[in-house]
């Protein structure tokens, strides 16, 4: 029975000195030490032992274990270091290799230009209110003294949704909202997209707009003209040349269009300006009294002037680009650059 035992001892060694994997090494040990392995079933015959030799025998057993737990234990611990060797090895990082760049995000050059003219405006006093891009067509036309005969009126110029619920076209809607809430000093600027069926170099179907109103008592075309200039000049520079030229919407009374000299060839005349030295920048106007009217406030009080710009168009000419439709194809290589 001890020859059995010694030889047992040496058979499970040799087996496990050739285990090389965690598998192999957990083989040999459910192999010899499981509840069905070798060394239990010797232990268990125990009783064929003489009883003069069972001391012996039951100490022998209990070496040969505990010397056979140690050496699996070490296999075992030794097997996982040389894997995570294996692994470390592996996974060497080149701390030489040069960094990958980050691509940090942008606020689109539309955005930006659009918070520039809101914050000039911001200086000079106006407040920043924004309303619903579906709207009424009351709201949209009819409060703003566009009458059902309008061409602007016409299917292709406007986005419906039912008969009288549009895309809104402009967000003079806003101001009408705005003013039916509250009483006059009213200062306030509205930016936001507004629809149009058109589509070419110089229209998308969506665009952004600012829109200016202000109004109180004794306001005049000089106000108008004093303030417009300001903006224009702090958008272009100080030095900038503009015209006020007479001109007519159905909302304003008189109206105006506001023209700078070219920026490209300062006036000498250039395909950008159509050879005219001007560019329309945006469009303006005392409130029509019938729009007063509308909202409540008594047009013999209350005078007002109102303004309104393309922030594309604006942003095309600051930057000198030349067809609207880049602002909206999202190719990063054009919105990196500003
Ligand atoms: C109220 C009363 C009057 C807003 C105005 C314009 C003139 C104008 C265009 C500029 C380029 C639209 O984006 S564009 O195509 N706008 O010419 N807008 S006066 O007048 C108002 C607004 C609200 C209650």
């Amino acid at each position: 029975m001890i020859s059995e035992l010694q030889q047992l001892e040496k058979d499970a060694l040799a087996e496990l000195a050739g285990a090389a994997t965690e598998e192999q090494i957990l083989a040999v040990k459910t192999k010899y030490l499981g509840r069905k392995g070798l060394l239990t079933g010797v232990l268990r015959n125990i009783a064929l032992v003489p009883d003069a030799e069972k001391p012996i025998f039951g100490k022998r057993c209990n070496e040969v274990k505990e010397v056979l737990n140690g050496k699996i234990d070490s296999a075992l611990c030794l097997q996982s270091t040389r894997k995570k060797e294996d692994i470390l090895l592996k996974e060497k990082i080149d701390v030489t290799l040069p960094g990958r760049g980050v691509f940090c995000g942008r606020i689109h050059p539309i955005i930006q230009v659009r918070r520039e003219i809101c914050s000039i405006f911001a200086s000079f006093g106006f407040s920043v209110v924004e309303g619903p891009e579906v709207e009424l067509d009351y709201y949209n036309f009819e409060a703003l003294n566009i009458p059902q005969d309008h061409p602007a009126r016409d299917m292709q110029d406007t986005f419906y949704i039912e008969e009288d619920v549009v895309l809104r076209t402009h967000t003079s809607p806003v101001q009408i909202r705005t003013m039916e809430k509250m009483k006059p000093p009213v200062r306030i600027l509205s930016p936001g997209r507004v629809y149009r069926p058109d589509s070419d170099i110089s229209h998308t179907p969506m665009f952004h707009q600012v829109e200016g109103l202000l109004v109180d008592r004794g306001v005049t075309l000089g106000d108008l003209k004093g303030i417009l200039t300001a903006f224009l000049r702090k958008v272009f520079g100080e030095k900038t040349i503009l015209r006020f030229r007479p001109s007519f919407f159905p909302f304003t009374e008189p109206s105006a269009e506001v023209d700078i000299r070219c920026v490209m060839c300062s006036g000498r005349g250039c395909r950008v300006c159509k050879q005219s030295g001007w560019l329309e920048i945006l469009g303006s106007g005392m409130v029509d009294p019938a729009v007063f009217r509308n909202v409540g406030y008594d047009p013999e009080i209350y005078t007002g002037f109102a303004f309104g710009l393309g922030v594309e168009r604006i942003a095309m000419l600051k930057y000198g680009i030349s067809d609207i439709r880049l602002f909206f194809e999202n190719d990063i290589r054009f919105v990196r650059q500003f």
